[in-house]
């Protein structure tokens, strides 16, 4: 069994160690170091260069050091034989219900105003706390990320909506499917949150007919992928005040350019993709599993269905 890895980023080859250490029969090497990539059966990646995938003629199995798989599925090198599997929790969503939850009181606080009244050394005491139990926010994604998020929303009195693409029943959480479920989701949520996976179908979702559809002052939260949101959009709605502030992740380009409007706009919080960074104990413990129960003929969890995209 010969396994290539590669993680874009990565300093510290914390996960890439780990790996090896628990996995000492195997060999394990760092691409582009491979003395025979003919051998080379399965491989662990996470945003792999454009020549990966070359001469990998025994390649059957991608494990992805993430969550989401649209680094994969759209690199243009992915052989269409090689099953994708990718991370599901490892430890992630944790701090993604974090992230979430610091949004939405961000919103429900408003502290863009506060923030722009504190610049302008404003006195404003009408800029008062919004009620927790009137703040409806609803989630794009129902998923491991989405479902945990919401969790946390319900337990601080939050209330919480969800939109998925499979019928579900979940407790105190109003739940909607389809086209029409989300026009209806969407005309009540005051905070929108987005933890879909980036597929044909949910590019670009977040447009400006979308954002037309929610109440008044409401607030985006993009924790997704980038490509989820039309951001000319969003600026556009900020200005007319259909929208009162965002919290932003995740952007259309990666690292945000120097020059975006987005940093210096006064409604707009930004964060480096960094609202559920890979957890190395998890992840470890989920790709050894992965990469044993594939052995055995086992499909591991994560399974990636690529006609979805997911
Ligand atoms: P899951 O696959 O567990 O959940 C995805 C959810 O999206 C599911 O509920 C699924 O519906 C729903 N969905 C997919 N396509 C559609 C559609 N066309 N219409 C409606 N609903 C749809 O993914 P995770 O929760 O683990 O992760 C979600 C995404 O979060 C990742 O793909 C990644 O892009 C992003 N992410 C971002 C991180 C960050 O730090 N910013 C960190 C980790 C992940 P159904 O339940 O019916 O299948
Ligand atoms: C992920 C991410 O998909 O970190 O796991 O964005």
């Amino acid at each position: 069994m010969s396994i290539l890895y590669y993680c874009a980023g990565d300093t510290d080859d914390a996960i890439y160690n780990e790996i090896k250490r628990k996995l000492p029969t195997h060999t394990i090497t760092k691409w582009p170091d491979c003395p025979d990539k003919s051998r080379v059966t399965m491989a662990i990646v996470w945003q792999p260069p454009t020549d990966f995938f070359d001469s990998l003629s025994s390649l059957k199995h991608v494990l992805s050091i993430a969550a989401g798989v649209d680094h994969l599925l759209n690199h243009p090198g992915l052989p269409e034989h090689v099953d994708v599997i990718r991370l599901t929790d490892a430890g992630m969503s944790g701090p993604m219900a974090d992230y979430v939850l610091y949004g939405v009181l961000h919103a429900q606080r408003q502290m863009c105003a506060l923030n722009t009244a504190q610049r302008q050394q404003q006195w404003q005491h009408e800029l008062k706390p919004h009620s927790a139990s009137k703040m409806h926010v609803g989630i794009l994604g129902a998923g491991e990320l989405g479902l945990m998020a919401a969790k946390k929303l319900l337990v601080n009195h939050y209330t919480v909506s969800c939109w998925s693409r499979s019928k579900k029943e979940l407790r105190n959480i109003t739940h909607f499917v389809g086209k029409d479920g989300l026009d209806e989701m969407l005309s009540t949520t005051n905070v929108l949150v987005c933890l879909l996976p980036l597929t044909k179908d949910t590019s670009g979702i977040i447009n400006a007919a979308l954002l037309a559809k929610l109440p008044s002052q409401a607030f985006v939260i993009n924790a997704g992928r980038g490509d989820h949101l039309d951001e000319q959009a969003l600026l556009d709605a900020l200005d007319s005040g259909q929208l009162s502030g965002a919290l932003l992740d995740v952007f259309n380009t990666e690292p945000l350019p120097a020059s975006h409007a987005f940093w210096t706009h006064p409604q707009v919080v930004v964060t480096p993709h960094v609202a559920a960074p890979t957890q190395a104990e998890g992840a470890v413990t989920q790709l050894v599993d992965s990469v044993i129960s594939l052995e055995k003929g086992v499909n591991p969890r994560g399974w990636v269905d690529r006609t979805q995209g997911y």
